[in-house]
């Protein structure tokens, strides 16, 4: 998601997942939005991308926010499934320990919500 300014147009408030016009605010964003940073300069979709995924738990299988033992019984049906691709997360198509490595990793040092 991005929020764009418009300093031109006057000081105005800051808008995040939401648009104002004419004193009706317009397509809210449904969800949680954390981690907000500002940036004073123009980012390219890559650079966006690339802190995006230093942060996104790729573990969350069950999308919460967080990966817990809902992610794990999600996990532990693909364990290796040569079926498919799904719960594989180091991307070579077999579901195996380096996976869990990487979802008990996830697991064991998220920051916990309050
Ligand atoms: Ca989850
Ligand atoms: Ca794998």
């Amino acid at each position: 998601m991005q929020a764009f300014l418009y300093p031109a147009q006057g000081k105005r408030d800051l808008l995040i997942g939401t648009r104002l016009y004419n004193g009706v605010y317009y397509d809210a964003f449904e969800g949680l939005i954390d981690q907000v940073r500002i940036y004073t300069r123009d980012m390219d979709a890559s650079e966006t991308q690339d802190i995006y995924l230093q942060y996104a738990l790729i573990a969350d299988m069950e999308p919460d926010g967080d990966v817990d033992m809902n992610d794990f019984t999600a996990f532990a049906n693909f364990w290796q499934n040569s079926e498919s691709c799904d719960g594989d997360l180091t991307c070579d198509c077999i579901v195996d320990i380096e996976d869990f490595l990487i979802l008990a990793d996830e697991w064991l040092h998220q920051i916990p919500s309050n």
